[in-house]
């Protein structure tokens, strides 16, 4: 078998590599590919030379930034790998290639131990209900306490993870504790961790349990059903030990991936919502190759050469170059054209994508991050149950160099956005601003890089923006009358409205009460319009208002005069009355902050906290002496707050921040937002 055929359903292994950057998962997916025969000499990150990292700016900036596909055959066995970056401002990365794969494998670094990345993707992973297996890398280095991150890690995530392998002559090589369980290792003993495996495999078969305790031991060929099971269940999550840099346990890791974890068939399959709201159904697409077509986008990559491709998991059904596709509720289908798989930058064309494989399709414009593709009419309704990505708040306002290029720069942003779920590109109608938001200052800065360095597209920036809602805080009426008469054809609409606060998160509501078509209902949708951009031009700040309800309750209209141009007028201006009526306020977004640095640094980064407006919520000590301070503070007080944390941790210190939730901004934040804008005027 090349490593491009798509092989029987069984023979399919799909892992997502997760975890913190710098653990070494992009040099352990060379060692992988080396071992396997896929590729003649392994990469290196720091050359640019790897499979993974093929994107000029991952080659610049020395990490990964996008997931890259890339695959290898073990033991007649093919092997997808999802090598992920790790920086949480990536997770619009991270979090989609695990609805693409059975097994999650979370990397963490034997040196540094169980970090906070490794958890949040624990987490991630459970709740997508992937089997899940953790891999420690870099047991090669001096000093690397093997033991102690074991401990560790059984403490954090349980006395379910339990090692498959473990080092040997101080990380030189591991010795396999389930097949063959023989030799002498750093610590523990294979017998006994072989032992504590089978005691926790039985465990979810009572007929293995009784077994096992007549016999002392069940033959590890035989294990392979209930194992599965235990994988499944989240009852077993097993720990390899590797090191990508001297290959010690890649080939042993290679048997694990072959001969234990899931086939397509084997794992938990991602949860599908046919309908909306509360009607929706869920729906488990079943990994059969002749049933009807199933796929879904998880990554979308716009190249300048091949265009726009969407990289897709087939969940069900077979895809071959002619099958006709339908996007989600789309009328219109598509035909195939070119399929490929993907290695690293490079595409093969392929014939046929069965349930399991993950291939893309190019040059089809309607394909968008997490769409579905189906052949069934009935499948018109079925999406991906959405992912909890966090909200960005980190703006930059951008223009461009050159006056008249205001188009190229918003499309080429537009692609960025279009392959980042976290990323996000606003004209801001208070300062008439085009503003991009991302989760941190790593990201917009990447997103800048990639401007500059890939389109050579100068930009200049302004301080970043943080994203205030307005919203109202007490119930009032407006109304208005829009009459105009100019020559022939006049315009007339007449609203009245309510406003109403909403509970925070809530966004937007709007009702229609008008009794005895005060307001012809041919109208109602242009009322409707007109209210949504007063909201989202903002009142007192600029800023958009949420969490409102707007009820519209009466209304006057003209048989001759009464177009919808004039209801949406009307409407814009009866909310906006209404609004200032209502006490607004400015919300700020709060956010979730996480610093890693040394504790000689602490004292220094909690008094700062505190001085931004900030509250600490906890501390946690890492192993190796460094600390986490978790906390929470205004997104405004964290602009530009690498640079001071590099100051006060001799840039050892590491952060990174996530939306929460919005707040009533202080009076003094609120008293000069709305000095700084110049409210709409109304006749
Ligand atoms: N000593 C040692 N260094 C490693 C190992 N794995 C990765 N590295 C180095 O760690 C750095 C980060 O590796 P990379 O693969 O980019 O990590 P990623 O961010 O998780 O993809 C690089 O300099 C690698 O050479 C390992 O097993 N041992
Ligand atoms: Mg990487």
């Amino acid at each position: 078998m090349t490593i491009f055929e798509s092989p029987d359903i069984a023979a399919i292994r799909n892992v997502a590599l997760v975890g913190a950057s710098a653990t070494g998962k992009t040099t352990l997916t060379e060692a992988l590919l080396l071992r396997a025969g896929a590729i003649k000499t392994a990469g290196c990150v720091e050359r640019g030379s790897t499979v993974s990292d093929h994107d000029p700016l991952e080659k610049r900036v020395q990490h990964s930034l996008n997931t890259a596909v890339v695959n290898c055959v073990h033991d007649g066995i093919r092997i997808q790998w999802l090598d992920t970056p790790g920086a949480l401002e990536f997770v619009g990365q991270s979090l989609p290639a695990l609805e693409a794969v059975e097994t999650a494998a979370v990397v963490i670094s034997a040196t540094s131990g169980v970090d906070s990345t490794a958890q949040r993707m624990m987490a991630h992973a459970a709740d997508r209900k992937l089997d899940r297996m953790i891999i420690v890398n870099r047991i090669d280095v001096p000093g690397a306490d093997c033991a102690a991150v074991l401990a560790q890690i059984r403490d954090v995530f349980g006395r379910e993870c339990l090692p498959l392998n473990l080092p040997a002559e101080r990380g030189a090589r591991v010795v396999d504790c389930f097949f063959n369980r023989e030799g002498s290792t750093d610590f523990s003993s294979p017998e006994a961790a072989h032992q504590a495996l089978v005691e926790q495999v039985v465990e979810v078969d009572a007929e293995f349990v009784d077994r096992y305790l007549n016999q002392g031991d069940v033959e590890a060929t035989e294990l392979h059903g209930p194992l599965e099971q235990a994988l499944r269940e989240g009852h077993l999550i097993p720990v390899c030990f590797v090191s990508a840099k001297t290959g010690a346990g890649v080939a042993e890791l290679l048997d694990v991936v072959a001969k234990l974890l899931p086939n397509p068939t084997e794992g938990n399959a991602p949860d599908f919502l046919d309908g909306e709201g509360a009607d929706a159904k869920l729906v488990h697409a079943t990994p059969d190759p002749d049933k009807h077509v199933l796929a879904h986008v998880f990554k979308v990559t716009v190249d300048p050469y091949v265009g726009k491709m969407g990289v897709l998991r087939v969940h069900q059904g077979t895809i071959t170059r002619d099958t006709p596709l339908f996007v989600g509720d789309a009328r219109k289908c598509f035909k195939v054209g070119h399929l490929f798989r993907l290695q690293g930058g490079e595409h093969v064309e392929i014939s046929r994508a069965v349930p399991g494989d993950i291939c893309a399709i190019a040059k089809v414009d309607a394909l968008h991050f997490d769409a579905v593709l189906h052949d069934a009419a009935e499948d018109s309704h079925i999406h991906l149950k959405p992912l909890a990505f966090p909200v960005p708040v980190h703006g930059v306002a951008i223009q461009p160099k050159r006056h008249g290029d205001e188009q190229r720069l918003w499309d080429l942003v537009q692609r960025s956005v279009d392959e980042d779920p976290c990323l996000r590109i606003e004209q801001v109608a208070a300062t008439h601003e085009t503003v991009v938001y991302g989760l941190g200052e790593l990201h917009l800065r990447m997103l800048l890089d990639r401007l500059r360095d890939v389109h050579k597209f100068e930009v200049e920036t302004r301080p970043p923006r943080t994203a205030y809602r307005e919203t109202v805080t007490a119930k009032a009426e407006g109304h208005h009358r829009h009459k105009k008469q100019t020559g022939g054809a006049g315009q007339f609409g007449e609203v009245f409205l309510r406003v109403e606060p909403l509970p925070r998160g809530a966004g937007f509501e709007f009702v229609d009460i008008v009794k005895g078509g005060a307001i012809p209902g041919q109208f109602m949708q242009a009322v409707e319009k007109g209210v949504r951009e007063a909201l989202a031009a903002g009142v007192i700040a600029g800023y958009a208002v949420e969490d409102i309800r707007v009820t519209v309750h009466d209304g006057k209209s003209h048989s001759v005069d009464s177009k919808d141009i004039a209801f949406a007028t009307a409407a814009r201006k009866a909310t906006w009355v209404a609004i200032m009526e209502a006490r607004p306020i400015v919300l700020e977004p709060i956010v979730d902050v996480e610093i890693l640095a040394p504790a000689s640094a602490m004292g220094d980064i909690t008094g700062d906290l505190a001085s931004r407006r900030g509250q600490v919520n906890g501390t946690e000590a890492q192993l190796g002496g460094a600390m986490i301070v978790r906390g929470q503070a205004p997104a405004a007080e964290l602009i530009a707050y690498a640079t001071r944390l590099n100051a006060m941790t001799s840039g050892e210190g590491h952060y990174t921040i996530a939306f929460s939730h919005y707040e009533p901004a202080p009076t003094s934040v609120q008293n000069a937002l709305r000095k700084e804008h110049k409210p709409v005027e109304v006749d």
